[in-house]
């Protein structure tokens, strides 16, 4: 886990995040403490699915201060090392 995280938010602030999965396997991206959406649209959610080759780009109102997970739900993927995390203040 880095010692920074990718982003520090204030609370209420809305926050979009790109993810490109430049790998060749999928990926089931999950956020904790907070609930999103795809921008193109579709249901809240707290995990995406990102296929190899493709970007997710994905929104949400940081109204939940903590620190807080970014990591593969694949947690083979996590345990080697596809976790990250963000702090909303
Ligand atoms: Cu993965």
């Amino acid at each position: 886990m880095p010692a920074e995280p990718i982003l520090t938010a204030q609370r209420g602030e809305t926050v979009v995040i790109t993810m490109p999965n430049e790998t060749a396997w999928p990926h089931a991206m999950h956020i904790h403490g907070h609930h999103f959406r795809d921008v193109a649209g579709g249901p809240w959610r707290d995990t995406i699915l990102i296929d190899r080759g493709d970007t997710a780009r994905i929104a949400f109102v940081a109204d939940n201060p903590g620190d807080w997970m970014i990591h593969c739900h694949m947690l083979e993927h996590q345990a080697a090392g596809m976790g990250t995390w963000f702090r909303v203040i």
